[in-house]
């Protein structure tokens, strides 16, 4: 099997791109939801390059429909209009800058690209859409692609509604309409052409990869058919012959018959019981405790690390759209939150994805966040904010920017550092304190527990004095947090208090003292 396997990759028949196409030693990538193309070439500049993040996930670039009720939501975003470059993030021009300055600093971009639907079915007709295309959603009428009747799958879904009524049917979820989004008819071959037409673009520009929005809403032999008809990246910034990188939205929670597995062939898949279970995990929630984390990973029935997308939260689960419930972490919860990111960076399974958010009105009716629409903070002419950068470098205009929390931020750089080593010297107390290193690189200590912590314990790295990067970090040779002294056998002593402002330790050979 394994060199049947061999032979179909080197006769170019697998096509599946898996690679995040990151320049080496960097591992992660953040999603910058809902910023402005302007804000994130700076950013790749003057933050993302310095510190060793490895690309973007940016919000939809295509046009969209114009929601003024609720007004101006964030998922407005996933109701194409057309596919000119041209959305509340900024035209076509700020875009190629920003592909361009981020890639000169060697910081991708990844798209996510709303292929499966174009807005829903009660989307009106008019030119009520971010760029002013006309549009006529009632007679599936999409002149600026353009789209017609004949692209859509209304003759297809054999629900009463039109809907996906249950996901126990993979007919109705692949060829109805997900929550009255018109679902294109991706059998055609003009579809797949006019998609792959799109894609192409953004390629050529220099984007590195897609996120593939609602893949599990397309079969993922029609998926494929548009892949196969995208170019090589962008030989400015990539060697010859390079695929983009493709993760694709498949929630696999179990439970359903479409699972994330089916999708292998065309690249990785999200995986959604990680944020789901590590939120369980951290929380304490159904007896789960941290020491059972020694097999995290395929051992807790997630797909083989080598074709996951992983993440804590995301844009959806965050506010309580998706999937994952109430267990998944937020910067809202920022003590656990910073814990389970910790775990994720230091952790060798998946390509990693740090969420970077917007602060929204939470407020709560029923258990239902009834402000879960929020747009991203946004001037009274509807266009969104700029990120304003604070001098203690956290950001401004109720943009959240985990990934400059220093804790977050100093993991991104932990997993560069231990990029390529194996997990080892796992140690737990049978409860919620747990260790592990990455080879002889780093080394990463939590107490989750409601008690003190006192412990020696093997690190696996050489002699010496570290400094943790979670309090602090190394800065001119000096420590600004906590300092480790690992003695010649590796083993090192760690107290953690469970008044701690954050109870983990994280260190690694490049915060040596
Ligand atoms: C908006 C309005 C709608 C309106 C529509 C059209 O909210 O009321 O009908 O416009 O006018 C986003 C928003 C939507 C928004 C849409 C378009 O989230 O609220 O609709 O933009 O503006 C499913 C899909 C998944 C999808 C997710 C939200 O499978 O692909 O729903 N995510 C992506 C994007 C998302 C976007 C879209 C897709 C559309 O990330 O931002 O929507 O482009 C089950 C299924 C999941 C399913 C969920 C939610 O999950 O398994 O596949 O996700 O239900 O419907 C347990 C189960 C778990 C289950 C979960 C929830 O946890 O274990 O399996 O419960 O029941």
């Amino acid at each position: 099997m394994k060199i049947l396997l061999l032979l179909l990759a080197a006769a170019g028949l697998c096509w599946g791109q898996y690679n995040p196409n990151t320049v080496p030693k960097r591992t992660s990538i953040v999603h910058l939801f809902e910023w402005r193309w302007q804000d994130i070439a700076e950013e790749c500049e003057r933050y993302l390059a310095p510190n060793g993040f490895g690309g973007v996930q940016v919000s939809p670039p295509n046009e969209n429909l114009v929601i003024t009720s609720p007004n101006r939501p964030w998922w407005e975003r996933y109701q194409p209009i057309s596919y000119k470059i041209c959305s509340r993030s900024g035209n076509e021009e700020q875009f190629k800058d920003m592909v361009k300055r981020c890639n000169d600093v060697g910081v991708r971009i990844y798209v996510d690209a709303v292929v499966n639907h174009m807005c829903g079915a009660a989307g009106g007709s008019g030119t009520h859409s971010t760029c002013g295309s006309y549009f006529n959603a009632g007679n599936r009428d999409f002149p600026a692609v353009p789209y017609s009747g004949w692209d859509f799958n209304d003759g297809k879904c054999h629900t009463g509604s039109g809907e996906i009524e249950s996901y126990n049917d993979i007919y109705q979820v692949r060829d109805c309409r997900l929550s009255s989004l018109l679902d294109l008819a991706l059998e055609k071959d003009y579809v797949r052409s006019t998609i792959a037409e799109y894609m192409n673009r953004l390629i050529d520009m220099g984007v590195a990869g897609f996120r593939i929005d609602a893949a599990k809403h397309m079969w993922p032999g029609d998926i494929r058919a548009f892949l196969d008809k995208l170019h090589d990246l962008n030989t400015q910034w990539f060697s010859e012959g390079t695929k983009p990188f493709i993760y694709q939205e498949v929630i696999d929670l179990g439970g359903e018959p479409i699972k994330g597995s089916e999708y292998f062939g065309n690249g990785r898949v999200t995986e959604f019981k990680y944020g789901a279970k590590l939120g369980t995990v951290i929380r304490k929630w159904d007896g789960e405790k941290m020491a059972y984390l020694k097999n995290w990973g395929e051992g807790w029935g997630f797909v083989p690390s080598d074709r996951a997308l992983v993440f804590v939260d995301n844009h959806d689960n965050q506010r309580g759209h998706g999937a994952g419930g109430a267990s998944i972490l937020t910067f809202w919860d920022a003590r656990l939150y910073k814990m389970a990111v910790g775990f994720m960076l230091a952790h060798p399974y998946g390509v990693t994805r740090v969420m970077s958010s917007f602060r929204w009105p939470r407020y709560f009716e029923n258990g239902k966040d009834v402000n879960d629409w929020y747009g991203p903070p946004s001037n009274s002419d509807g266009s969104t904010k700029s990120v304003t950068i604070n001098p203690d470098t956290t950001c401004g205009n109720d943009w959240v920017c985990e990934h400059r929390w220093r804790q977050i931020r100093n993991m991104v750089i932990f997993r560069n550092v231990v990029d390529g080593e194996p997990f080892s010297n796992w140690w737990d107390n049978g409860s919620n304190q747990v260790a592990f290193g990455r080879g002889n690189k780093g080394f990463i200590i939590f107490n989750n527990d409601d008690w003190n912590m006192n412990v020696y314990v093997q690190t696996g790295l050489p002699a010496g004095t570290y400094c943790d990067v979670i309090s602090g970090q190394k800065e001119n040779n000096q420590c600004t947090g906590k300092q480790v002294f690992v003695s010649g056998d590796g083993m090192a002593n760690f107290q953690i208090n469970t008044d701690a402002e954050d109870p983990f330790i994280a260190i690694h050979v490049d915060a040596k003292l």
